[in-house]
């Protein structure tokens, strides 16, 4: 029997965030998935701690914009040492399956991170959810990767190197950012980038 929690990036990043810790600790045999749509989005589009810099939300308005980074869910996972962590995508369905079933395959703590766009919080359309998924995986904003023992790092779909702009500028919750703003993110992004990649092996 597989034991699956499934919960959104508030009551994981948040909420969750210390029985998560424990069962990591205890490497409780299951798998948990963290379904991110970057927002309290169930309660009404409420910043969370995996609401990335720069977002809209109605916790974070006008100038208040958020102004703190996304917490590194994986990296916080991994850290724990865990059999298996991954992050995945809704816009990568066969790297998502080829995750999962890689996760069912062994014992202990597995942990999915998944994002996934949410058209009425990230203030997009419907029919742009795979499109969107896709470009945050080629603009390296969130990188599809998988993490052995907290130790192995790998990546598992090779960014064609979007420009951070073209990823931001789809979605109506980063519109009021200046160019030096969208600048400074993509500083931010090139930068995890890169110590990903040495994580990664080059
Ligand atoms: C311990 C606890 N605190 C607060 C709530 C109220 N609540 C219900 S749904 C929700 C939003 C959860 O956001 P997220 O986990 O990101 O899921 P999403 O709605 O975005 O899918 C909150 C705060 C709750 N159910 N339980
Ligand atoms: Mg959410």
């Amino acid at each position: 029997m597989t034991v699956c929690a499934w919960a959104g990036d508030g009551g994981t990043f948040d909420i969750g965030l210390q029985a998560l810790s424990g069962a990591a600790e205890r490497n409780e045999d299951f798998i948990y998935v963290c379904y991110d749509n970057e927002a309290y989005m169930n309660t009404g589009i409420q910043r969370s701690s995996a609401t990335p810099f720069g977002a809209w939300t109605t916790t974070t308005p006008g100038e208040a914009w958020k102004h703190d980074k996304k917490k590194d869910i994986l990296q916080i996972l991994a850290a724990h040492g865990v059999p298996y962590a991954a992050t995945a995508t809704v816009a990568y369905p066969d790297d998502l399956v080829a995750k999962v079933t890689k996760a069912k395959s062994v014992k202990g703590t597995r942990f999915i991170h998944l994002l996934a766009p949410c058209p009425p919080g990230w203030k997009t359309s419907d029919d742009e959810t795979i499109e969107l998924g896709r470009m945050a995986v080629h603009s390296k904003v969130f990188p599809l990767v998988e993490v052995e023992n907290g130790l192995d790092w790998r990546i598992t779909v090779e960014p064609q190197g979007l420009p951070v702009a073209d990823y931001l500028g789809r979605q109506g919750r980063f519109k009021h950012l200046s160019e030096a703003q969208i600048a400074e993110i993509q500083k931010q992004v090139d930068a995890r980038w890169e110590n990903l990649r040495k994580r990664a092996g080059g």
